[in-house]
């Protein structure tokens, strides 16, 4: 799909006469935005249509990836890049003298997702895309995305997100695929005259569900396979039953808002709906597609695979079982073999609070058949198990118990693989968390470490880097990305270090320039450009960074002549709206920044930025100017982490706690190329099982500790007393649940170390390279390559060899 820049040109003229009569000179941005992005998808429409009929007639096995987050961020630009149209574009526009970075920054981010849980979905997507593989992603088309963020005096604020008020180019809506999902009402099993039993679903709530599909380009490969977000609607023939205006709200509210909760449950019953709303629409789009290709359902697990992303669409399990038993009448055996060989789930968190409880009541009053259903499931399990095993090990793996439903139990249970997203979790998930399961299952257990997808995070971000790596080892690690290996060769190359040094300044300036019109504050873009970039949880510990901070404060406020290694403090971080706790951290941290940006006698020693509305697309900004990627979460606590791998890859450091896949960071580069400090997650379970962890010890033997926790309370930080009081009782009254006292003065140490190590700038920039140089084998095309062989057992749709003549006539 390359294209002259002449017919490049003609075509965008073409379109914007077409779209909007209109000339470059007299179009505005938007017009333009939408004038190009109109040109991009017909252009890929072609591709996308190939794509799914190659699907249809080659009868190869299909992923289904559920999720109910997605977290793509603008398109734009990733489109071009994957159709290889990027720079052609890019020097076209400049020829009519429009600068595409301006287009660009029109797109907003399609925020359907809150943080790694739904980026790691799309990063999935692009790579399952780019690797040829037949694969689609189920979610749910919200109205409202995550929510912006703004600082009002320093505290967040929720302002509604409402992405698709201007119109989304890139979906397309497909009325005549759409399906019916029943809710509420009443189920039982009526007997016939024959004596057998039918399922009856009395007086339901019937919901038309209407799918918009997005096309996900592949990179350079003719691939473009389909993203499917469902949007609820009353339908035409339910009208009559849609009487008040509540019953109509419901329906709307069904897609109207993304739960605003990143690892936590809400426990609500509309969360519980949209649950099935996605699980069932998607379920029944798949088996209706073939069954209309003449598929035989007896073998539907040679054709279909559903992915459980996370618990939230664990209902896939007894919905799929529904539709083989109650629609088609297969026997429940034969369809419990099918559902086990189809469904795949992955856990992404070992937070008790975060693992899915519904109410039976619930659940039975949302969908009263799916209900019975897992309840049958339950039955049979525990009739399967008893006599073979402890009567313990069953009553703590089975799915109802205690007036609970566990969604985490159904989603193991109804699947042949379970997995965990970074090596220390899924041993963890295998030797504590799901122990019992494991010994009941152990084949079903494995890991599969996280990736990202590096075409976004180094050729879409960091422009400047990719050039200096194509000068340097060649183009072939943008399509291969262990080949960033080749940097090795380069490690005491010292033009190579100083392009290096220079490429990461270039776009540290940048961000310097966007820090002060976003903030004001001027930054001196020689400090270390320091990044902790992510949800903002007690367990991910930005409050040990904070107290560092006020150290480095205190410190320079005692000696004024102290000269330290100058710093920028770089945060992006949401906090959900119900959160407390973490919006007393975003206060008291917006209030020292106050402080500090704005102390005459601190100059440019010290500055803390927090920028607003963290996204995809402002870490973009962040990351390719990052010198230092705070990855300090309490060991165990953090299931994986993937800005670790985006910081990594753009050349940042670690500073790193030993957690989820820190850990095989540090094996990728090497102890002397990471800052490693803090528990072990060995020490961390030695302290729960001891129940010996004293918070009040550090505090009272530390003279620097206590300075550090009283700069909270004693009125040092302006306007914050009633958030300071609520951080110093959590970490003294209420012992500190993640241990940020225990750990402080060797992050303290480990914060020392890496200042000296970047004083010494030869030696920075080696680590420097050294990360990048490994950071290939954190690529998502090879994550999902891994889930293609070992558990979803699908290949890719073309040979390379098929994809070159395509691409080439
Ligand atoms: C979420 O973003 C993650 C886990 C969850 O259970 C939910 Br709910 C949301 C995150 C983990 O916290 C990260 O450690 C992990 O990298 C990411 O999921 C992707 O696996």
């Amino acid at each position: 799909m390359t294209i002259s820049k002449e017919l490049f040109k003609e075509k965008f003229m073409d379109m914007l006469t077409e779209k909007y009569a209109l000339s470059v000179e007299e179009a505005s941005p938007y017009d333009l935005y939408t004038t190009l992005a109109t040109l991009i998808r017909a252009t890929y429409a072609k591709d996308w249509g190939i794509t799914r009929r190659a699907y249809n007639t080659t009868h190869e096995k299909q992923v289904y990836y559920f999720s109910i987050e997605f977290l793509p961020g603008r398109m734009m630009k990733s489109n071009l890049l994957n159709m290889g149209w990027l720079d052609t574009v890019e020097a076209s526009l400049k020829d009519l003298g429009i600068d595409l970075e301006d287009i660009l920054e029109i797109e907003p981010d399609m925020a359907l997702g809150n943080g790694g849980l739904g980026r790691l979905a799309s990063c999935f997507m692009d790579s399952i895309a780019s690797e040829g593989l037949p694969g689609n992603g189920n979610g749910i088309r919200y109205k409202y995305g995550l929510f912006k963020q703004k600082f009002i005096d320093g505290y967040q604020v929720e302002l509604p997100n409402e992405w698709l008020s201007r119109g989304n180019t890139w979906e397309v809506r497909r009325d005549s695929k759409a399906v019916t999902v029943k809710f509420n009402g009443h189920a039982y099993l009526k007997e016939l005259e024959d004596g057998s039993l039918v399922p009856i679903h009395e007086n339901p709530t019937v919901v038309r569900a209407i799918p918009y599909d997005t096309g996900m380009v592949g990179y350079q490969n003719g691939t473009v396979n389909t993203l499917r977000l469902w949007d609820a609607e009353i339908p035409l023939e339910e009208e009559i039953n849609y009487r008040s205006i509540q019953q109509r709200r419901e329906i709307e509210d069904l897609t109207s808002v993304l739960y605003p909760d990143d690892s936590n449950e809400a426990g609500r019953r509309l969360r519980l709906m949209q649950e099935y709303f996605f699980v069932s629409a998607g379920t029944q789009s798949i088996i209706r597609h073939f069954k209309a290709n003449g598929y035989n359902l007896n073998n539907i697990d040679e054709y279909v695979a559903i992915h459980i992303n996370d618990t939230h669409p664990a209902m896939c399990v007894p919905e799929f079982m529904r539709i083989l038993v109650d629609e088609e009448q297969m026997n429940w055996e034969r369809a419990w073999a099918l559902t086990i060989k189809v469904m795949s789930y992955t856990n992404h968190t070992i937070l008790a609070e975060a693992l899915e409880k519904w109410p039976v009541e619930m659940l039975r009053s949302v969908q009263p058949r799916i209900y019975q259903i897992i309840e049958e499931i339950d039955r049979r399990f525990v009739e399967q198990m008893t006599g073979t095993i402890d009567w313990g090990i069953i009553e703590r793996t089975r799915i109802i118990s205690n007036g609970i439903v566990h969604m985490a139990h159904l989603a193991i249970i109804g699947s042949h693989s379970t997995n965990g997203v970074a090596k220390l979790h899924s041993d963890l998930l295998k030797n504590v968390v799901l122990h019992d399961f494991y010994r009941l299952y152990p084949s079903r257990f494995n890991n599969k470490t996280n990736g990202i997808a590096e075409r976004r995070w180094m050729q879409l971000a960091n422009p400047t880097l990719s050039h200096l790596l194509d000068e340097t080892i060649g183009t072939s690690w943008r399509f291969e990305a262990s080949d960033l290996y080749l940097l090795m060769n380069y490690k005491d190359d010292k033009k190579v270090l100083h392009a290096l040094a220079k490429a990461k300044q270039v776009n540290k300036t940048r961000l310097a320039k966007f820090i002060e019109k976003e903030t004001g504050v001027i930054v001196n873009d020689h400090a270390i450009f320091d990044v902790q970039i992510k949800r903002l949880h007690a367990y991910k510990r930005q409050l040990l960074n904070l107290l560092h901070i006020i150290k480095l404060y205190l410190d320079l406020k005692e000696d004024p002549k102290k000269k330290i290694q100058p710093r920028v403090f770089i945060f992006g971080a949401k906090a959900a709206p119900s959160y407390h706790y973490a919006k007393a951290i975003i206060k008291v941290i917006n209030e020292l920044a106050n402080l500090i940006n704005n102390d005459e006698s601190i100059k440019d020693q010290l500055k803390i930025v927090f920028l607003e509305n963290y996204s995809v697309s402002l870490a973009e900004k962040i990351i390719p100017a990052a010198d230092v990627s705070e990855q300090i979460s309490l060991a165990s606590k953090e299931a994986s982490g993937t800005s670790n791998m985006k910081l990594m890859l753009n050349g940042a450091i670690t500073l790193a706690t030993l957690d989820g896949a820190n850990i095989e960071i540090r094996d990728a580069v090497g102890d002397d190329n990471i800052v490693i400090f803090g528990l072990t997650e060995a020490e961390v379970y030695a302290y729960y099982e001891q129940a010996n962890y004293r918070a009040f010890e550090y505090y009272e033997s530390s003279v620097e500790l206590r300075k550090v926790i009283d700069a909270l309370i004693d009125g040092t930080i302006p306007n914050s007393s009633q958030e300071g009081i609520e951080i110093y009782d959590s970490l003294l009254k209420y012992n500190d649940e993640f241990f940020v006292l225990r750990d402080f003065a060797d992050y303290v140490a480990a914060q020392e170390k890496v200042a000296h190590l970047y004083s010494d700038q030869e030696k920075w920039l080696k680590m420097s390279l050294i990360n990048i140089a490994n950071a290939g084998r954190f690529s998502a095309d090879d994550t999902v390559k891994k889930y293609a062989e070992d558990i979803w057992r699908i290949k890719p749709n073309k040979t390379p060899q098929q994809v070159k003549d395509e691409t080439h006539d």
